[in-house]
């Protein structure tokens, strides 16, 4: 197949980039680096020395794959560029990462907040019209988060995969629908990815554009096989207060004797999965796209859900650092249950990749590898949710 990965420089993009290539696909990367720029804004770069993508390519090559193209272009921004690589390459499938993914730096101003706004629903858009215009048969992949759904109560009801039966009730009638599950996004960013679910929704009724919609949990872990043939490969791994994500963060805390930074209670329950499923499951969505004309397909691209403090006792009992209960910077629910149906993937021959104690040390080893690229001044999340009434 001919595959496009658009933000395929970053922490899931690269990885998946090199694994489809190793299946034999013929794979282009979009990227704008803006990610690599946001590393400098903050002043807290990959924990891991990530190399100049030329180089990565270069060192592709030089592992005897085949050579994967690239484009750099803002998929938000220029959107001739994006259609004119479209219609050049003729795409099999696009698979979209391009976004901002950061929860906390979503919420840091409002400058954030209307970059990650503008970004991630304008580069969808651009997407999906340019799919009309150039390669209407294509299936685009997308990475959405599980964060769509929220963390309300559920009373232990599993969370379904994108759609849900309901019973509409106005005026006295009723009447019966599958429609999407109910949104409640916990952050500017976790609420563009809602938004991209309308688009999603609009495109696949009108154009007939066949898309997956892969509602992902929180990733863990760094390497891949591919990543690990040579060291300029190495994928990218956030520690800090922003990108960092909460596992990958409590072992890198670990890997340096910070006591971990545990928000609130730690009764937040969360999906997981690791980067090396994260890979798999894209290649099984590439590789079975819904029908033509039919509705977009949701998948919970998930393996387990875990409780935070349950996460930091686990680090903690392996690597013997504190865990440390902080004033929550965000606006949380501070306990949720967690029930998610992923039938999709486990029917598409997923096996799941489980939190083990030797994967956890695996990653423990990379962060004490690169200890003295941390600056510890980056742990701590300062990005709060809502601002204290002496800042207003
Ligand atoms: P990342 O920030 O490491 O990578 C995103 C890449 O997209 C970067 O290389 C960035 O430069 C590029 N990009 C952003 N905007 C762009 C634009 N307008 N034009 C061109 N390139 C652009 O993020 P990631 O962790 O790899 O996440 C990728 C996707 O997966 C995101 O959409 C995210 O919402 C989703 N996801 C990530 C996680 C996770 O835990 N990392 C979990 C669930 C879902
Ligand atoms: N948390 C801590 N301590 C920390 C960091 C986080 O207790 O040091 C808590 C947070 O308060 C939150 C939970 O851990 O309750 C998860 O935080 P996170 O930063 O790991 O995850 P999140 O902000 O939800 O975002 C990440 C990715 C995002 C993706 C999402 C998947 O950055 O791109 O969409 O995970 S999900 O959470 O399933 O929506």
């Amino acid at each position: 197949m001919k595959i496009i990965v658009l933000g395929g420089d970053g922490f899931c993009g690269w990885p998946t980039a090199l694994h489809l290539s190793a299946l034999g696909h013929e794979v282009t990367i979009v990227d704008n680096f803006v990610r690599r720029r946001t590393d400098e804004e903050l002043g807290a770069g990959s924990l891991t020395p990530i190399r100049p993508l030329g180089e990565r390519l270069e060192a592709w090559s030089a592992t005897g794959h085949p050579a994967i193209g690239f484009a750099e272009i803002d998929v938000a921004e220029d959107y001739d560029a994006l259609e004119a690589l479209f219609r050049s390459i003729r795409p099999d499938t696009i698979v979209h990462f391009a976004e901002q993914r950061a929860a906390p730096y979503s919420m840091k101003s409002p400058r954030h907040k209307r970059y990650t706004v503008d970004n991630n629903v304008n580069a969808t858009h651009a997407v999906l019209c340019a799919m009309v215009e150039a390669c209407p048969g294509a299936h685009l992949v997308h990475l959405g988060t599980m964060g769509v759904y929220g963390y309300g109560k559920t009373k232990g009801m599993p969370i379904p995969e994108g759609y849900i039966d309901a019973t509409l009730r106005s005026g006295g009638a009723t009447a019966d629908a599958d429609i999407l599950y109910p949104v409640d996004p916990g952050s500017i960013y976790h609420m563009t990815k809602t938004l991209d679910q309308l688009l999603f929704l609009f495109y696949a009724k009108n154009d007939g554009l066949a898309i997956t919609d892969l509602h992902q949990g929180i990733v863990w872990g760094t390497a891949t096989p591919q990543t690990l043939l040579d060291e300029r490969l190495v994928n990218r791994f956030d520690y800090d207060g922003d990108y960092g994500t909460v596992l990958n963060r409590f072992l890198c805390q670990a890997a340096i004797g910070h006591p971990l930074t545990v928000h609130g209670t730690g009764g937040q329950t969360r999906a997981f999965i690791h980067i090396r499923d994260t890979v798999r499951c894209i290649e099984a969505a590439a590789a079975t796209p819904p029908e033509w004309g039919s509705r977009v397909r949701i998948v919970n691209q998930m393996t387990e859900t875990h409780r935070v403090r349950d996460l930091a006792r686990l680090v903690s009992d392996l690597s013997g650092v504190p865990v440390e209960f902080r004033d929550n910077p965000r606006k949380e629910a501070p306990e949720n249950d967690l029930v998610v149906v992923n039938d999709t993937l486990l029917h598409l021959g997923l096996r799941p990749t489980r939190l083990s104690d030797g994967l956890l040390t695996e990653v423990v080893d990379v962060a004490r590898r690169h200890a003295d690229r941390i600056d510890q001044s980056r742990i701590v999340s300062t990005s709060r949710w809502v601002r204290p009434p002496e800042d207003a």
